[in-house]
Formats: structure tokens, sequence, C-alpha cells
């Protein structure tokens, strides 16, 4: 079936020839994506059809701003090392005002290419495909590490500050817009707990122990392309939260998702898990991509990291289902709920296997810094 209204904002993109098909891609929690395919002269090209969720990215000329020269900056860094910079970083499509971004039906829309033979995952199925993404990575945060961060726009504010996130959730609490919040007893204690945690790395920034780098924010395992020959993870994706930030969100966002035995929204606590094989897959590809940058502070947090990020990921759910389900998108009722309960399972995993994972990260830095 081909969507009337996409085909319109490929127009708008200056994009021509006939639309074939049309497709929903499904997984983000905050845009809406399509995938259309066209024939251009007997050439077939596919594109993602994008709209840009502006209740959370209320700026789409900044947040286009800093994706643009973030990729075209990746683009010379591929090319440098001898990669592919049309199959390695994404390329988005000016429209015809020449802005990168297009208001068309009330909605804000963007464009870009669509990587063929890739592929991506939202569970883990082998420790080498991690370590991979691991390495990946770890090199997104090496090719920008020269990147001039005044240049970013922040365009959520606050984004990771994990104890401003648990300020929102109490005053989510007192609000309590639905009633809600009773029946979360339990999970609010859990999160105020935990208070002390919460804000333990960005007290070590303050200190000037863990220096700011241009960061991904957003490294779900979904956000990276792998390649279907080899595996490789070939291309970083979502980049609209890439904005200055600790090394430590990029690492343990990424095993707070992958390093999970389950999927995010699993209803079925047993199943939640912390794999610490896999936690030593992801950071060796890492550290070995990324290891001689980083401050010994910052490897000496890094498992803590997973921690932090996943508790940090529970609170903001639980901020959404007594909020109302308002920010992240739900197919159910409880479905903030089940996520949030998820990874408070998976903190409480963290925490029993802390020792044994800041083993494994001492004994492959000591590897990669020799
Ligand atoms: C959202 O857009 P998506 O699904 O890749 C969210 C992340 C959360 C993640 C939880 C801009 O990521 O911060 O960690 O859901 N993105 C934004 O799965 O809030
Ligand atoms: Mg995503």
């Amino acid at each position: 079936m081909i969507n009337h209204e996409t085909v319109e904002v490929c127009r708008c993109f200056n994009i021509k020839g006939t639309a074939i098909s049309h497709e929903v891609v499904t997984g983000g929690h905050i845009n809406s994506t399509n995938l259309v395919i066209f024939d251009e002269d007997g050439e077939i090209k596919k594109y993602l059809v994008q709209g840009i969720n502006t209740h959370v990215f209320r700026n789409p000329e900044n947040l286009m701003d800093n994706i643009v020269s973030v990729t075209q900056y990746l683009k010379d860094k591929i090319a440098e090392a001898g990669g592919n910079p049309e199959r390695e970083t994404l390329t988005f499509l000016p429209a015809k005002d020449g802005n990168y971004y297009y208001y068309y039906n009330d909605k804000c829309w963007r464009i870009y290419n669509f990587v063929d033979k890739a592929y991506t995952l939202n569970l883990i199925e082998n420790e080498t495909v991690f370590e991979n993404a691991g390495r990946s990575f770890g090199m997104f945060q090496r090719h920008l590490s020269d990147y001039p961060m005044h240049n970013l726009h922040e365009t959520i504010k606050d984004f990771h500050n994990t104890p401003k996130r648990l300020d929102n959730l109490k005053k989510s609490i007192e609000a309590d817009v639905k009633g809600r919040a009773a029946e979360v007893e339990a999970e609010i204690k859990f999160a105020l707990d935990r208070t002390e945690d919460a804000a333990y790395v960005l007290g070590l920034h303050k200190k000037g122990l863990i220096p700011l780098r241009v960061t991904h924010n957003d490294t779900k395992l979904n956000n990276i392309l792998f390649d279907e020959d080899t595996n490789e993870g070939i291309c970083v994706i979502d980049l609209d939260t890439i904005m200055p930030g600790l090394s430590l969100y990029d690492f343990g966002d990424a095993i707070r998702f992958g390093g999970n035995t389950t999927y995010e929204d699993d209803d079925n606590l047993d199943n939640v898990k912390i794999s610490v094989e896999l936690f030593e897959a992801f950071a060796r590809g890492f550290l070995s991509s990324c290891a001689k940058a980083l401050t010994k502070t910052e490897v000496d947090c890094l498992a803590f990291s997973a921690k932090l990020m996943t508790f940090e990921c529970g609170v903001r759910f639980l901020t959404d289902y007594i909020d109302g389900d308002v920010y992240f998108k739900t197919k159910y009722p409880e479905h903030n709920l089940v996520r949030a309960r998820n990874q408070f399972k998976l903190v409480e995993e963290i925490e029993a296997h802390l020792d044994e994972m800041n083993a494994i990260v001492e004994k492959l830095y000591s590897e990669y810094v020799k």
C-alpha cells in the first residue's frame, strides 16, 4: 500500500519517480518512521521518511543542525579511514527550501537514506555481535573526539541528569494526575532509596574527574546497523540526542539494553538478568576501540554506569506511567510500568554482579592500555 502523505512529503524533498511501496518501521519509542521505496527511472531507491516528535524535540532546526553537521564530519573521518561514508553514517536530504526538515500537514518531517544489506537487533543472539556493537560505539566516540563540541545544541536539556530525573519523578508523584502513584509505592521507594547513587557520576564530573565528550546518548542495540554479510556494526543511527555528555552514558545505556537477557518490556521478571558474558563482550569491543582515550576514573565507573543508566531509564518509565504515558509510545495501559519494573529488576541484577563486572573491566583495560 502506498501512503499518500509520505509520498507528498517526499515530493517536498525533491524526490521524483514512482512510489512503489510503503512500510511503517516500528521499534523507536519517540519518532514515527516509514520506509518508502521509489522507482526512479528504473533505479530502485529506498528512503526513511520520519515524522519528528516535536513534543520531545522542540527545536527541529537545532536538532537537524547538530545531525547534519555531525554526519558531515563523520563522512570525512570515515573516508580518511578508508571506509564507505554512504554506508557508515546516515545521509540526510535537504527539502525544497534548503532546510533538512520540512513542515507538512502540521508535522515536522525529515528524510534520510536507507542503508541496504544491514539489519537491526532488539535482542542479542551471540556475544560476537555484541562485541561488534561495542567496537562501533567506541569508534563513534573516537571519530568525534575532536569535533568542536561548543557547536552542538543541547537538543533535550538535562537528558542524562539522573538527579534531575529523580526530581521530575517526585514532581509527578506530587501532581499524580492519573491517580496512579499509590499503586506504585514499591517502585517509588526503590527509586528514592538510590538517590545517592543517582548523583555519583555527575559528582565526579563536577570535580573535574570525568570530562565532557561528544556522545550519542541513546546507544540502544537497535540504534546500530549490522552488516548482513559480516555482522560488523557498520552504522550508528538515531542521532537525535548527540550532545555533549559523558562516555559513561553511552557505555551504560548499551549494557542496559543489550546486556539484559530479555526485552526491556518483558513482564516476566524471571527472564530479566544481566548477562556477565555479554557485558564482557561489549566491554571488550568498546575498550578495544577507545580505552586509550578514557581517563582512569571513567574506566573505573564503566560497570557502575550500566547500573546508573538502567536506573535512570526505569525512573523515566515510572515517571511517564505516573504522568499518564505522555512521552514514550505505549502499546497497552501498563506498558510503561512493565518497562519500569523490568529496568529496576535489572538494576538489582547489576548490583548483585557489580564486583564481577568491575573485575572484567579491570582485566580488559590492562590488556588494551599495555
Ligand atoms: C527512547 O527513540 P528510541 O526508542 O531509540 C529514548 C531513550 C530511551 C529509550 C528506552 C529521545 O529511545 O532515551 O533510553 O527510548 N529516546 C529519547 O528504550 O527519549
Ligand atoms: Mg532508536
